[in-house]
């Protein structure tokens, strides 16, 4: 049996007990946490972060409201999925290089854990992203290592640059780079290194060595996700020695381990960007936390359901919203109103699904500026006093200064944030009847500047 398959079959009958049995109360909820937590342990996820994933759980499944509509069950594996997810570090890292500018990256790591085949694998996946990628074999301590590049990539139309009998690594690798920006005109330029050496120090300071001649825009540390938890410790040493790094989790395919190994390095607050998950050139993937688990949990339609849930909630938190505009509408409201919606999920799916007119499509770095500016307006809040909160009028230039450095924005966040709360507050007081035109307006307003 595919271990992979493994955590997700493990995870997978935990939740069909669950969703099979008559009806939702205490001990089912537990028996599903149980269950969760046993699919975790085998796959190496540490035992502190399964326990504090279950207390996740058993909290909001006891304390958060049912929105009309959905039913508990539902309820409890969109928990469920969420806090998985959150397990993995939420967002998917981007890939941003731009087509205009060199760019090379440096990939590391310990021998046997996949630097070799990850090269080729990232090769082959950015020249179909249309980059113009070059690879170079600075591995001198490999026999045949640059034969291996050659080999995977052979039919590729990718340039594979090695010097077989040199054995200056660092030589190698300057003639390399140099090699594929200037003759090939390559914009992506990889470099696969050495994994052993004549000793550990050796190897160090030739990886150093590197990394002071060729000076790479990224460095990336592959890791073999089979050694489980023990990746967060190699991550975390990677990650204090260089600002540049991401690391890449190989093998997902070979051992349940794998969730362990992921779950450690984003603990660690390193980035994964892709994951191996077999030996042929196609087997890699950008590692997306939202696809992961929903693919473990393997719930035919997890994107329907969720979504299903997060617009009953968002029905639900309209209501709500009605009754700010029949009392008074505080600063803080204002404030609670955004993080609310963005609670829901991202901003983007939840606009697109509500019956307003007249919002346009946004584009997702717009969206990302609103879920900023949402961040900043927490900090400014915290930063006042109760008197400011209540009465923000009382705010004049030197409070403003002065909150502004209490909370590391700039005066005219501040402004910023008293003028659309004004604005908001006057919009409330003559909008009795169309409450939802009210964040609408503001994400507007927002968007505008
Ligand atoms: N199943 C599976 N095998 C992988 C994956 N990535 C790499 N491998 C295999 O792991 C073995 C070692 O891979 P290499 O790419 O040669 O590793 P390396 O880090 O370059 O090793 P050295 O050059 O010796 O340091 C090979 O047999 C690969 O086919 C993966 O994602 N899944
Ligand atoms: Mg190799």
């Amino acid at each position: 049996m595919n271990p992979i398959t493994s955590l997700g079959e493990l995870i997978r009958q935990a939740i069909s007990k669950f969703v099979s049995a008559p009806g939702v109360d205490k001990n089912v909820v537990e028996e599903l946490i149980r269950g969760i937590q046993r699919a975790l342990l085998v796959s190496d996820v540490s035992v502190e972060l399964v326990m504090k994933l279950s207390e996740r759980i058993r909290d909001r499944a006891l304390t958060e409201k049912v929105p009309p509509g959905v039913s508990k069950k539902d309820q409890m594996i969109k928990i469920v999925y969420e806090e998985l997810v959150a397990l993995l570090g939420e967002k998917p890292h981007k890939i941003a290089i731009d087509k205009s500018k060199q760019y090379t990256i440096m990939v590391v790591g310990i021998q046997g854990h996949g630097k070799t085949t990850t090269v080729a694998k990232l090769a082959n996946y950015l020249k179909k992203l249309s980059y113009s990628v070059g690879v170079v074999c600075a591995d001198t301590f490999r026999t045949g290592a640059y034969e291996q590049l050659r080999q995977l990539l052979d039919g590729k139309d990718i340039p594979v640059y090695g010097l077989p009998e040199e054995r200056d690594a660092v030589a190698i690798a300057l003639k390399g780079v140099d090699y594929m920006y200037r003759q090939q005109k390559c914009n992506v330029v990889l470099l696969d290194t050495a994994g052993r050496h004549k000793d550990q120090q050796s190897l160090m300071l030739e990886m150093k060595m590197l990394e002071e001649k060729i000076k790479p825009n990224e460095i990336m540390l592959v890791l073999d996700g089979t050694i489980g938890q023990q990746a967060g410790a190699h991550a975390e040493a990677f990650h204090k020695a260089t600002p540049i790094g991401s690391i890449i989790i190989t093998k997902m395919d070979t051992s349940a381990k794998g969730g362990g190994a992921l779950s450690a390095v984003v603990a660690t607050g390193a980035k994964i960007k892709f994951i191996g998950t077999g030996e042929k050139l196609e087997d890699i993937e950008v590692f997306n936390p939202q696809g992961f688990i929903g693919r473990l949990l393997g719930i035919g339609d997890i994107e329907g359901l969720l979504e299903k849930i997060r617009i009953a909630e968002l029905e639900f938190s309209k209501e709500k919203f009605k009754s700010f505009t029949s009392g008074t509408f505080t600063l803080e409201d204002f404030v609670k109103q955004f993080k609310e919606m963005r609670k829901l999920g991202p901003l983007k799916k939840i606009i697109s699904k509500l019956p307003l007119p007249g919002i346009p499509n946004l584009p997702e770095e717009e969206l990302e500026k609103v879920e900023t500016q949402i961040d900043k307006w927490s900090a400014i809040i915290s930063s006042m006093t109760v008197e400011e909160r209540k009465n923000p009028h009382i705010i004049d230039s030197s409070r403003i200064r002065r909150i502004a450095r209490g909370s590391g924005v700039m005066e005219r966040d501040v402004k910023n944030l008293l003028q659309q709360y004004n604005l908001s507050k006057r919009m409330v007081k003559s909008m009795k009847r169309a409450p939802w035109k009210l964040p609408r307006h503001m994400l507007d307003k927002e968007l505008e500047e």
